[in-house]
């Protein structure tokens, strides 16, 4: 064991989506955080432009979080949730539906986004199996979809490098809409952009391939954030809506990141006004503090299941952890921060000013790219010849040693900051950025 303060030895830890060989040999390691920033290990701040990752929506270390969850530690630390029950695990359901659209006001907990993408997809295949529809177990995601990393969510998903290693073991019958990136013509929208709601007519084209019988749920996220920040284009997710609900296909749309404030609302659902019939949430349900996730169901779904089974168990499903106490404290203290503080309110009366601030890199150097909703912008880099990622990874790094907290997927870089950051330190984040593409783009010139 090494000494309080030492480098502890990094080799028994097997990172998670990490570059493990290349960290070990130049690790970049926090040691506390509060408010905007963190403390890295060698003391430096560095200022938090992604919500840890995309979770700590109300900043880092709130107390009101951390006494809370202390005080339930204390007082009760764990309940089975199967067949039993604890007050928090209620009082935290209604919370959180009292958040949801309208109709939504199921709630099922889980652990994580991945659970609950899988917990979506098997309610899916419950909820038609209960009313005779059994055949129905197709599901139709999308390329460049995440949906976390358990099974059914890489098999939905959209990421080939995630998939590849594991493809003979995924789901049997999912098949996938186009991604929505049209770059040639929506390059530097501001919002949502204006070309593209045909592509999801393709899910006609999906419907009557396999035809609907066979299709029980269609699983997008509504703006697509860890493959690069890809913002629905206008329509688009109204007419999913309108195709699901046609054929009777349930639509899932996966809000564990754009829910609890990220767009200035709730939910996406609620900002972009298009409603599911389930969604699954995580990350800024309980600030990012304790793993929780869950997913909202709307009551007829929930009551084809529940109300139509036969006495007993209605659904053969659940975690140990389903429920449990630190994260409900943690959910009710979180909700409490952000109706308290009006975070949501913030967050939409902020992004004017973000969306102002992420466009003014359109000239810098190497950007092709700029999107952005809400609280959340994505630039995108023209790659380097032959090393995809390689120029966006710099310019993690770069930041990184700057004092500023950016994330990478290929070429692009997200900013999705907590929703309590002040306009000062937008224009800072966006002008460090700018600093750090000039800097990278003065070294490539250098012979
Ligand atoms: N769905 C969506 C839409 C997500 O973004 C998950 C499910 C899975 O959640 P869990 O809690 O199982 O990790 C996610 C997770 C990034 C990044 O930087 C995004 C996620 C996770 C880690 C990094 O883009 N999203």
């Amino acid at each position: 064991m090494s000494a309080p303060g030492e480098l502890p030895d990094l080799s028994p830890l097997w990172m998670p989506f990490t570059a493990n060989r290349a960290f070990k040999t130049r690790p970049r390691l926090l040691a506390r955080a509060s408010g905007m920033h963190y403390t890295a290990a060698d003391g430096t701040q560095v200022l938090d432009g992604t919500s840890g990752l995309w979770c700590v929506n109300a900043g880092h270390c709130r107390t009101e979080i951390t006494e809370a969850i202390a005080r339930q530690a204390a007082e009760l630390d764990y309940a089975p949730g199967f067949q039993l029950g604890h007050p928090d695990a209620f009082r935290a359901a209604a919370a959180i539906a009292e958040l949801m659209p309208e109709g939504l006001d199921r709630i099922f907990f889980t652990n994580s986004g991945s659970e609950s993408v899988d917990t979506a997809l098997k309610i899916a295949l419950a909820y038609h199996r209960a009313r005779g529809e059994g055949q129905r177990t197709r599901f139709i995601g999308r390329e460049r979809g995440y949906h976390g990393a358990g099974f059914g969510g890489i098999s939905v998903g959209g990421i080939v490098s995630n998939r590849k290693a594991f493809s003979g073991a995924l789901l049997p019958a999912v098949d996938h809409l186009p991604h929505t990136h049209l770059p040639r013509d929506n390059a530097f929208s501001r919002g949502q952009p204006v070309v593209g709601t045909h592509l999801a007519d393709e899910l006609e084209r999906l419907v009557a391939l396999h035809d609907p019988s066979t299709i029980a749920a269609v699983i997008v996220e509504p703006m697509a954030g860890s493959t690069g920040v890809l913002v629905p284009p206008v329509g688009y997710l109204e007419r999913l809506r309108e195709i699901t609900s046609r054929h009777g296909i349930l639509l899932i749309f996966d809000e564990v990141i754009t829910a609890f404030g990220r767009l200035g609302a709730a939910t996406a659902s609620g900002a972009l006004g298009v409603t599911p019939d389930l969604i699954t949430l995580a990350k800024g349900i309980s600030n990012g503090v304790v793993p929780v996730g869950a997913v909202a169901a709307r009551r007829q779904v929930h009551d084809a299941i529940v109300e139509g089974a036969p006495a007993g168990i209605e659904f053969f499903h659940g975690y140990t952890y389903s429920g449990h106490p630190l994260a409900s404290a943690a959910i009710l203290a979180t909700l409490d921060i952000y109706r308290r503080e009006s975070l949501f309110e913030r967050a939409r009366s902020l992004a004017p000013l973000f969306e102002e601030a992420a466009h003014s890199l359109r000239d810098a150097p190497q950007v092709v790219d700029v999107r952005n909703l809400g609280l959340v912008a994505g630039i995108e880099l023209a790659p380097r010849d032959g090393a995809p990622g390689a120029r966006a990874a710099d310019a993690f790094q770069r930041c990184f040693d700057r004092g500023l907290l950016v994330r990478v997927t290929g070429d692009v870089i997200a900013l999705s900051p907590p929703l309590i950051v002040e306009p000062d330190q937008i224009a800072w984040m966006f002008e460090t950025l700018r600093r750090v593409l000039q800097e990278i783009d003065a070294a490539a010139g250098r012979p």
